[in-house]
């Protein structure tokens, strides 16, 4: 043993020795990773192209070094000029030629080094088990025991029994029991439309990886009953969903209290929870997912499946007959509004998956005389990327449509992931934005979810190529240095704007959460004091800020569903 110790301590001094003497005397490699170097933080596949960015330092050239001081490989960094959003010189390097796993760290100019990083099949995977496992946490109305959620266990709150209706939504009924849920975000709101929109993100994956997360794959209270624990946990919101119909058929926009609480735990809540609002995106929300689900569901729960198909036609019926009833907030209610006047969009993904949920002629009408444009919106997801979900389905049933009409989808997708891939060929950090709106970080992961589906319909792998750079962003190689999903990387979020990890006395924030990431309008600068002007750095990790460092289901639905992607075909 005491031989084996001896031979260690050789063999270290041995390393770093040979690791200074390749070092000038002047340029000792610091010991601490520099967030000069912006890359990945978890790694990549080893098919996968492996790019990363230098900012702001005058460097040259770079080389890998494995966990033994040994240098695998060396290459030149190419300078990509001033980029306006970061105010960043940045330049970039690639060694997508090194294929072989392992745990890896760059090294630049012999004097600043990376975090380590891995080259490895599965990459994603514990990274997507967190990011469905957060909307677990997530759960309203019952306890996270300790069995299921370990040191984030905490006691039930928000029981949403007999609600009162708030009379603006017009309706017949005095109150509403509605438990169950996901809460939203970093606040204890349950929003329809939100919700919809989410879920039907992640029934995609499902459809097309039934088995992405088999039975017992996240340690859930339904593990074990033979059935997918992603289907477990979308089915706790999809029961929510299904509950908030009204008795006319229309749907409600929200359950909140008319203000948002203080950062308490949800057993501590103590403020009045309403039913807010009915209206026409939110009808249309959930007749969509429902029929989406219906379908997807019929051979698991054939009588889940013919209840919600039901509760979705009834709802189509509400919304063909009141199809512009925005949802504003009363004036006595603060929560998140989720305003949408624009019902194209919300028409259109409903009449698509109520057609392939019932092959019935008149929703293929709705949607041949209504063609929406096939453009990518930023911003306001829940607003306008529901139409993205609509395309979404079609295409990937599109066996199921006359032959045009396919033809035509397919051909408008495929222009719509080209022109995102110019775009990520143009900016020196190879992602497709250039303006950072609260939220971007979903508003980035939706182009993904884009080019994932190109690459479904196409095989091209520049499209998965594309969807890796964009993810890439995401784990650590974006102007701010952090990985935005809590829990994971090594310059991590510690800090967000969410209400369950600001109060349950736990360093560590509940894991599985991307936060919204920069945003130029900083809404909470009363609260917030932002350290850059500029905006693919506004972002501050720290609680007070809502405005870029909140969590929200519809920024963790297209992170789950890439990851998912990208773990079925890397
Ligand atoms: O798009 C406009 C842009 O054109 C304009 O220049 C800019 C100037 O202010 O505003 C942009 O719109 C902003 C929009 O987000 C962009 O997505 C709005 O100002 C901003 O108010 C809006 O914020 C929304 C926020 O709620 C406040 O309503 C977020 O999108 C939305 O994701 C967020 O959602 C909240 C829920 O309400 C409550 N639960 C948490 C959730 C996440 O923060
Ligand atoms: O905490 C709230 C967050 O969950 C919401 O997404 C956000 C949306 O407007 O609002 C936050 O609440 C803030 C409020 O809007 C303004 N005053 C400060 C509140 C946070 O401390």
């Amino acid at each position: 043993m005491r031989y084996m110790i001896k031979q260690l301590v050789l063999m270290l001094l041995v390393a770093t020795l040979m690791n200074s003497c390749t070092l000038e005397p002047s340029k000792q490699l610091n010991d601490v990773a520099s967030d000069h170097i912006r890359i990945n933080q978890l790694g990549f596949y080893p098919k996968s192209a492996k790019q990363f960015v230098v900012a702001d330092t005058l460097v040259a050239g770079f080389e890998v070094m494995d966990m033994k001081f040994n240098k695998v490989y060396e290459g030149k960094l190419s300078d990509k000029g001033i980029w306006k959003a970061s105010g960043e010189r940045v330049l970039m390097g690639d060694f997508h030629a090194l294929k072989t796993p392992g745990t890896y760290y760059l090294v630049i100019d012999k004097k600043l080094k990376s975090h380590p990083f891995q080259i490895t099949d599965g990459l994603y995977k514990e990274a997507l088990q967190a990011a469905v496992k957060s909307y677990y946490f997530q759960r309203a109305s019952m306890a996270i025991e300790e069995t299921y959620g370990g040191i984030y266990k905490r006691a039930a709150g928000h029981y949403d029994m007999a609600c009162s209706i708030h009379p603006g939504a017009n309706s017949d009924l005095r109150s509403l029991d509605a438990p169950g849920g996901w809460y939203d975000a970093g606040d204890y709101g349950k929003y329809v439309g939100n919700a919809s929109l989410s879920t039907g993100q992640m029934l995609l994956l499902l459809e097309q990886y039934p088995n992405v997360i088999p039975d017992k794959g996240l340690n859930i209270p339904e593990s074990g009953n033979g059935i997918s624990d992603l289907w477990d946990e979308l089915r706790y919101e999809l029961d929510w969903i299904l509950r908030m119909q009204d008795k006319d058929g229309g749907v409600f926009h929200k359950l909140t209290a008319r203000n948002f609480s203080g950062f308490v735990m949800p057993e501590n809540y103590n403020l009045e929870r309403l039913i807010i609002g009915k209206g026409t995106a939110a009808t249309l929300n959930f007749s969509a997912v429902l029929a989406q689900a219906s379908r997807l569901y019929k051979e698991i729960n054939q009588e889940w499946a013919k209840k919600a198909i039901t509760a979705s036609e009834r709802a189509w019926k509400w919304a063909r007959t009141h199809e512009s009833i925005a949802f504003n907030n009363p004036s006595d209610v603060v929560t998140g509004e989720y305003g949408d006047d624009y019902f194209q969009d919300d028409l259109y993904w409903a009449a698509a998956e109520l057609f392939l949920a019932t092959g019935k002629e008149k929703y293929l009408e709705y949607l041949q005389e209504n063609g929406q444009l096939y453009q990518h919106q930023l911003t306001n997801s829940w607003k306008f990327f529901v139409r993205n979900n609509a395309f979404h389905s079609l295409l990937e049933n599109a066996d199921q449509l006359p032959d045009e009409y396919a033809h035509q989808l397919k051909q408008g997708h495929l222009h719509l992931a080209d022109s995102i891939l110019v775009a990520i060929t143009s900016n020196p950090y190879g992602i497709a934005l250039e303006r950072f709106e609260w939220g971007s970080n979903s508003d980035i992961l939706n182009q993904a979810v884009i080019l994932c589906m190109a690459h479904r319909i196409s095989g091209d792998e520049k499209y998965l190529e594309g969807a890796e750079k964009i993810n890439d962003y995401i784990f650590g190689k974006n102007a701010t240095a952090y990985c935005f999903l809590t829990g994971f990387g090594s310059e991590r979020v510690m800090f967000p704007h969410h209400r369950p990890s600001g109060s349950d006395g736990i360093d560590d924030p509940v894991p599985g959460f991307i936060i919204g990431g920069p945003n130029h309008d900083r809404q909470d600068k009363n609260q917030v004091s932002y350290s850059s002007p500029y905006p693919a750095k506004a972002y501050e990790d720290v609680e007070e800020s809502y405005a870029s460092n909140e969590v929200c289901l519809n920024w963790n639905a297209p992170a789950v569903y890439v990851m998912g992607y990208l773990e079925n075909n890397r």
